[in-house]
């Protein structure tokens, strides 16, 4: 009877140690996702004929660490990252020094007006409805794929005033 009751409290204990482990394992799981490290929501494109456009959308670090994008790259023009900043006394856009920066489980808009990633030189005219692919590299060296749809925009022009934001509605 005694040896029962102490088998029993064995089994017992090796239950909680199999549930505490199991526990550990979901948590290590949610703190490093294994390939969305990063995800780009809501992404689009500014349709143009001809001449430089930019791509937006936002930026969502699904990891508790700060997770910096370095560079943009896509098979429609060649890409730098740009931010806004005020020279001269007019808002004018330029490349971001050392990339974009998204704290930890936060996220980092690209918007007309703001941060965005901006198309060069592309080799064809961009159409409303046309698909482009994206690739961005990290810091840490991995990178991230999505495509993003075009659409008319009046806005996010050369002069990239902010208060000539549009509705996004369309
Ligand atoms: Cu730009």
């Amino acid at each position: 009877m005694r040896r029962f009751a102490l088998t029993a409290l064995a089994a017992a204990a090796l239950t909680l140690s199999l549930s505490a482990c199991g526990g550990s394992e979901e948590k290590a799981e949610a703190a490093a996702p294994p390939a969305a490290e990063l995800t780009v929501k809501d992404p689009w494109v500014k349709a143009v004929d001809s001449g430089m456009t930019a791509a937006f959308g936002t930026l969502v670090n699904n990891t508790a660490a700060d997770v910096t994008v370095v560079s943009a790259a896509s098979p429609a023009s060649p890409m730098e990252l740009h931010e806004m900043a005020m020279q001269d006394g007019a808002m004018v856009m330029r490349p971001k020094e050392g990339g974009f920066v998204i704290k930890a489980g936060g996220t980092h808009e690209l918007s007309p007006g703001g941060d965005h990633l901006m198309l060069m030189q592309p080799s064809a005219p961009i159409k409303p409805g046309d698909e482009l692919r994206f690739t961005l590299t990290l810091g840490d060296g991995g990178t991230v794929s999505f495509s993003a749809v075009a659409k008319p925009f009046a806005g996010a022009g050369e002069s990239y005033a902010p208060s000539t934001m549009p509705s996004m509605a369309s």
